[in-house]
């Protein structure tokens, strides 16, 4: 008996030891699972958090339709309506050159455009499908190409946006949460749709368009529990370029071979959309996306444009956060970017030509954020934000370093100010309405 029991243990350690050793031999999984990030990419995470404020854009065949993005399904458009959306998208006023120098004029270092959204729709020249820009619109052109050589021209970073869910392709199959009856047959080929149409465009993404800053991934929720070969995926962009970093919107606390956090909507950690997880990795890079009004893809019937003020705080709220911010613009179907955008975009870089200092570069500060404001820090120095106090005294926590001077970030003029054990209080400058953020450096000692 024992004999036999020892035999069928040795029998199944040997299946295991089997199994291990097949998922070690030649699989990508096991190297993202240990994912040791590449120095260039540890350099390029550095590089994101300094660069705090990018472009967000969504632009599509959904834009012609005025409605956002999310037309196709809102709207439980058929495939052979959606189809001919293509032949009408004929941007002949896209000019590359004017949107990178509108996102630098803002103060954006860096550009995140969607290649696909969830229509599937290849933005860019792909040989994978002809549901692309180049086959299916009578513009013909790639102007993700163009935006690329204008972006490495004027040395802005470009990202692409990547849709994993696709309501197009029959090999989305099993469909989401998010899909409905467009005409897809009920069936496909799941495996063939991430390794061959998805992989294969990636492919395509990392290698065509020179060096670009990432992926940011999209619509994973949609099927939260399939097998989405994300080892093989996040692998694959690694190998192509190490230094691009893999940004996931799956709303989920950062699996390995993920390089930076991504909050839609929310600071990291504040689930205030009611989708995000309040769960901050503290080793990766931190995003929050938002909107200048409240869609992504153009909505001709959205007005609601947050004001210059309004997104300056977001944008300093996201720093003291120790997070990037990724603001979005939704152009028209003609390429053009509206007005309403641009002149808030304009009044922001205006501001940031100020206040950059305290923004560019920092890191969130050692004060906690607070319902007066947040810190930010760079070296020796703290800046403090205030955005929202009225009295003449701020009573901040003790911080270990001593703080040698205090000044106005703009006039540089000399703020009062104690410390001791208890904390530090400053005199605040007198607030002027008009002000979005009053900015108090702190000069610490014993520092470079
Ligand atoms: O690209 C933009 C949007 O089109 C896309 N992400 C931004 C960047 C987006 N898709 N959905 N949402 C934003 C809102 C999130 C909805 C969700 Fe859900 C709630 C995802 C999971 C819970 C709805 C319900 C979709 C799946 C279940």
């Amino acid at each position: 008996m024992a004999r036999i029991w020892r035999v069928s243990v040795t029998k199944h350690a040997r299946i295991v030891a089997l199994v291990i050793g097949s998922l070690l031999v030649g699989s990508t999984a096991i190297a993202q699972t240990n994912y040791q990030p590449a120095p260039e990419n540890l350099q390029a995470r550095r590089e994101f958090q300094d660069a705090k404020f990018g472009m967000f854009i969504h632009w599509g065949v959904y834009s012609v339709l005025g409605a956002g993005e999310w037309v196709f399904h809102d709207h439980t458009l058929t495939l052979d309506e959606y189809n001919r959306l293509p032949l009408f998208f004929d941007p002949e006023k896209f000019d590359a050159k004017a949107w990178v120098a509108l996102a630098k004029a803002a103060g954006m270092k860096y550009i995140t455009i969607t290649s696909r959204h969830h229509d599937g729709f290849a933005m860019f020249d792909s040989k994978v499908s002809d549901w692309n820009i180049v086959q299916r619109t009578p513009y013909k052109k790639d102007p993700l190409k163009m935006l690329a050589e204008e972006c490495h021209r004027q040395g802005i970073k470009l990202f692409f946006y990547y849709s994993q869910l696709d309501w197009h392709n029959p090999n989305y199959y099993p469909r989401g949460a998010t899909s409905w009856n467009n005409g897809r047959p009920d069936g496909g080929d799941w495996n063939s749709y991430l390794d061959d149409y998805m992989d294969g465009q990636l492919r395509e993404l990392l290698t065509n368009y020179g060096p670009i800053g990432g992926i940011w991934f999209d619509g994973m929720w949609d099927k939260p529990d399939a097998d989405w070969h994300l080892p093989k995926t996040y692998a694959l962009i690694h190998q192509l370029q190490p230094a691009a970093l893999i940004i996931p919107n799956h709303h989920q606390t950062p699996r390995p071979g993920e390089d930076v956090q991504t909050f839609e909507r929310d600071l990291p950690g504040q689930n205030t959309a009611g989708f995000n997880t309040t769960t901050i990795n503290t080793q990766l890079p931190l995003e929050s996306c938002d909107t200048l009004n409240g869609s992504w893809g153009f909505n001709i019937s959205d007005a609601k444009y947050k004001s210059p003020a309004e997104l300056e705080r977001k944008l300093v709220q996201a720093a003291g956060n120790n997070s990037n911010l990724l603001l979005n613009i939704g152009p028209q179907p003609n390429g053009e970017i509206q007005q309403e955008f641009s002149t808030r975009l304009l009044a922001v870089g205006d501001w940031l030509s100020k206040y950059g200092n305290s923004i560019y570069g920092t890191r969130g500060g050692p004060i906690a954020p607070g319902d007066w404001g947040v810190t930010t820090q760079k070296d020796n120095k703290i800046y403090v934000h205030v955005l929202s106090w009225r009295a003449p005294l701020l009573a901040l926590p003790p911080i270990p370093s001593k703080v040698v001077k205090a000044n106005s970030l703009l006039d540089a003029a000399a703020v009062e100010f104690t410390q001791n054990a208890d904390g530090i209080i400053v005199k605040v400058p007198p607030s002027n309405s008009e002000e979005t953020d009053r900015v108090i450096v702190l000069t610490l000692a014993n520092s470079h």
